[in-house]
């Protein structure tokens, strides 16, 4: 099963808004095959598994264990059913982590397999095949995109001055800064954000795509001068209470927010709509204090840094339990999981 949660996480930054999920196939204490759910819309990791077994083994599959990081699915989606396949394949024994939270799924698996006579064993590591898709589990029980937010603080607890840039974390903890934007969908700044720093919001620094970009501008007073409105691919959503009629290029869609409903609420609605499964906040100050003082997060990513700043914003306090405690050089990345 750790196999299985290996392979899946192969998948981080490419399946969402699915789960990551891995599958192994064993036979007789030997690895026949194995698989990952590769990307969003592509074959489910039981299929990914099967689809590998070498032609030699291929009569080895009905007499071979099935471990899947995830429930089976029964529904046609983008894809078929995986307990079909199980099924059609003769497998006789799975053994799974986590139950699917999807609610067409939710046991129905579960249930569809041992309706065949399959033998089932579930819940093996839960707790860790839980963690691996809390993302879409916030996605399935909240119907809104995973949270995270980001930012980094000074040694005395400062994350910076109104109106100026300071860069406060070291480069190898800016690194991981970037690998947290390649596992998002989205990355969502405030417009003073843009404004002050000018930042391209890539993922420059590690390997995989880079996400759409998210700019909050209540006032509608950007232009399009800033880099987050570069055409280099990425999808940007444009959010702004006043209409802003400088921003028009066509990779930008331009949302108006209506001011009777919170409005980080209204965006991460309108973002899961259009199928965003996690949004990374990087800020500034004020737009992380808004999410959190509506309880509107899931995770919470610290880069605490040896700078020597003293005064300025402060940064935000989140309480939670503790993800991962990470050293970067002199940096420390602290992952806090709000215990909703
Ligand atoms: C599995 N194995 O590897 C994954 C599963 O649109 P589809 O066909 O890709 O189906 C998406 C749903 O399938 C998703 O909401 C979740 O319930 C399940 N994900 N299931 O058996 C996999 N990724
Ligand atoms: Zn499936």
């Amino acid at each position: 099963m750790s196999r299985c949660f290996d392979l899946a996480r192969r998948g981080i930054g490419a399946v969402s808004p699915n789960p990551p999920v891995g599958a192994v196939l064993v036979h007789q204490d030997k690895i026949l095959s194995e698989g990952f759910h590769h990307y969003f819309g592509g074959p489910h990791a039981e299929v990914d598994a099967i689809s590998k077994v070498a032609e030699k083994d291929r009569s080895l599959i009905g007499s071979s264990i099935l471990y899947v990081s995830l429930e089976p699915c029964c529904i046609t989606g983008k894809t078929g059913p995986c307990t079909e396949l199980i099924i059609a394949e003769g497998i006789k024994e799975v053994r799974i982590s986590a139950l699917d939270p999807n609610r067409s799924v939710a046991g129905k698996g579960v249930e569809r397999l041992r309706s065949q006579g399959i033998h089932v064993i579930e819940g093996i590591l839960r707790e860790e095949g839980e963690q691996l898709i809390r993302a879409f589990n916030t996605n399935m029980r909240l119907e809104r995109p995973h949270i995270l937010l980001k930012w980094a603080q000074s040694k005395y607890g400062y994350s910076g001055i109104e109106g100026q840039q300071i860069w406060l974390s070291e480069t190898p903890s800016s690194l991981r800064a970037h690998r947290l934007r390649a596992e998002a969908d989205a990355i969502m700044v405030g417009a003073r954000t843009v404004a002050t720093d000018d930042p391209s919001l890539t993922t420059r620094a590690y390997p995989g795509k880079s996400p759409q970009r998210v700019i909050f501008d209540p006032n509608g007073r950007l232009t399009e001068n800033y880099k987050v409105f570069d055409d280099d691919g990425c999808l940007v959503h444009y959010y702004s209470l006043q209409p802003n009629h400088g921003i028009k290029r066509k990779h930008i869609r331009c949302v108006q927010l209506n001011d009777d409903l919170h409005m980080p609420e209204q965006i991460m609605q309108d973002l899961f709509n259009h199928q965003v499964g996690i949004v990374l906040v990087e800020g500034g100050p004020f737009l992380h204090q808004q999410f959190i003082r509506m309880n509107l997060w899931d995770e919470a990513w610290v880069i605490r840094t040896q700078h020597p700043l003293a005064h300025g914003l402060v940064s935000p306090n989140v309480h939670g339990v503790l993800l991962a405690k990470e050293q970067a050089e002199r940096d420390t990345i602290i992952g806090i999981l709000n215990e909703k």
